[in-house]
């Protein structure tokens, strides 16, 4: 499949509406758990960056090829029509018009960090929607990165000039945090130096001998969004990753992290359903009593009998 249908545009923006603030039961109904069939590449970084023009310049070059791409932008600050995600629009204008691209952005009515527990079923309903290739930005903040971090496989950290103080405060934390590193708007003062405080500090930790804990070692990428070079040469260095992964002997061991992580989500947002129907006079009863009563709810209510939903839309979604 290349191009994207009006009508499975229209079924994906209906299961992504829904998927942020479904019920676990909602969820059990019509979710697999994900196959692993997609390839997904997380941004990250604080606002400003260059996040939205780096995809977008990203999705232009990866164009050049076959297949499609999908483009999810959540930002738990801002609702649905903020500010930041009509700029993505416009960034993103002869995408969003491009036959063989999806882009959405998403937010979160329930909470602030309400969509890292729902990523885990955003995911699969792009990856049953057919895409071989995602990109999911995210603001570098709260837990929705961390989350990212989980569910997607090649996780980028975009950096401008000016961030040097925030990496040397970061330090030791910084290497966990990405595949690879990127020092955007390398036409301005400070990318330079940046990139060098970068690599002094990822040197440091790779001497450690810690690198990422699992032989990667992250490279640093200058991009400019005007520079078609910066991008191809940011490309290549996710190709070089996703090759890295595929090539690891635990290849499938990924996936079944990704699916325990799918249902330790579920079990946990499971709990918080338990906890919100218990009535109040139980909380204030003795802690193992109130967890005998939440275990209890959990064991004898199984979620997918509540809610029998015929999963219609993933259907039409699915090849
Ligand atoms: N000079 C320069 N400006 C850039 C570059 N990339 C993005 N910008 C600008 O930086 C601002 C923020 O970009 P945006 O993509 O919205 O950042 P995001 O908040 O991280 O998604 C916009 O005005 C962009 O035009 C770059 O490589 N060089
Ligand atoms: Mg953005």
């Amino acid at each position: 499949m290349t191009a994207v249908t009006g009508k499975q545009r229209r079924s994906m923006a209906r299961a992504l509406s829904r998927a942020a603030d479904a019920s676990v039961a909602e969820v059990l109904a019509s979710a697999r758990g994900s196959m692993g069939v997609c390839r997904w590449i997380g941004v990250t970084g604080p606002p400003g960056a260059g996040k939205s023009s780096l995809i977008a310049a990203l999705a232009r070059h990866r164009l050049g090829r076959d297949g499609n791409i999908a483009i999810l932008a959540v930002d738990p600050t801002s609702p649905v029509s903020g500010g930041a995600i009509l700029g993505d629009r416009i960034r993103m204008e002869d995408l969003a018009h491009n036959p063989r691209v999806y882009i959405r952005s998403l937010a979160s009515r329930t909470s602030h960090d309400g969509l890292a527990d729902n990523l885990p079923d955003i995911l699969e309903i792009v990856e049953n929607a057919g895409f071989a290739e995602a990109i999911l930005e995210t603001v570098g903040v709260g837990q929705v990165e961390y989350a990212v971090r989980h569910v997607v496989d090649t996780t980028l950290l975009v950096l401008m000039p000016g961030a040097g103080d925030q990496i040397q405060a970061m330090k030791s934390g910084i290497l966990e945090t990405a595949d690879i590193f990127v020092v955007n708007k390398a036409d301005q003062p400070g990318a330079r130096q940046l990139a060098v405080v970068l690599a002094s500090v990822l040197k440091l930790k790779a001497s450690d001998g810690q690198g990422t804990g699992d032989g990667w070692l992250p490279p640093i990428v200058s991009t400019s969004v005007q520079d078609p070079a910066s991008v191809a040469a940011l490309a290549e260095a996710i190709d070089r990753h996703q090759a890295w992964l595929a090539g690891r002997q635990d290849v499938g061991k990924r996936l079944e992290k990704r699916r325990a992580q799918h249902v330790e989500s579920l079990v946990v947002r499971r709990v918080a359903e338990v906890l919100d129907q218990l009535p109040v006079e139980l909380l204030h009863a003795p802690l193992a009593s109130l967890y005998e009563a939440v275990v209890g709810r959990l064991t004898e209510s199984a979620p997918s009998s509540g809610v029998a939903r015929e999963p219609k839309e993933r259907t039409i979604l699915s090849r």
